[in-house]
């Protein structure tokens, strides 16, 4: 009896498991000032991303338009943690709302990237005056 308990436990935490990972929110980075890091992320569908508020004045939000159809879309406040499901099959971007004009952008690949040809026509609408070629390299990433 004992033994069929653990094997049912096993059985279980085998298929509830999901991977975490990590974004760290930066003034500096890798790849510069007022950054997301990793910036791009490939991640399986329920994964969990826990953005880590290290320093300050920062935010994570899913930008709208520019997620999977039908996805749950986040909107973190400033200096806070956000852990976020990724629900849905394809490619999420999200800004940091007051650095976003500083390239403070990021993308997650969840699965196979269903939703590129829209993100790709619409990424455009985002307004970027410096850095802008980390959104570019981040979308690049997507295969
Ligand atoms: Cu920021």
């Amino acid at each position: 009896m004992k033994n069929l308990l653990f094997i049912t436990l096993l059985t279980f935490s085998a298929l509830s498991f999901c991977a975490e990972h990590e974004v760290k929110m930066l003034n500096f980075g890798a790849d510069g000032g007022m950054v997301f890091e990793p910036g791009f992320l490939k991640v399986d569908v329920g994964d969990k991303v826990n953005f880590v508020a290290i320093d300050v004045s920062h935010n994570t939000e899913s930008v709208e338009g520019l997620i999977p159809n039908g996805a749950t879309g986040w909107k973190g406040i400033l200096n806070e943690n956000v852990s976020v499901v990724i629900d849905k099959e394809g490619v999420y971007v999200y800004q940091c709302t007051p650095h976003i004009i500083l390239g403070m952008v990021g993308v997650i690949q969840a699965g196979e990237p269903v939703n590129k040809d829209e993100i790709m026509a619409n990424v455009g609408k985002i307004t970027i005056a410096v850095n802008a070629e980390r959104l570019t390299n981040y979308l690049a990433k997507v295969n």
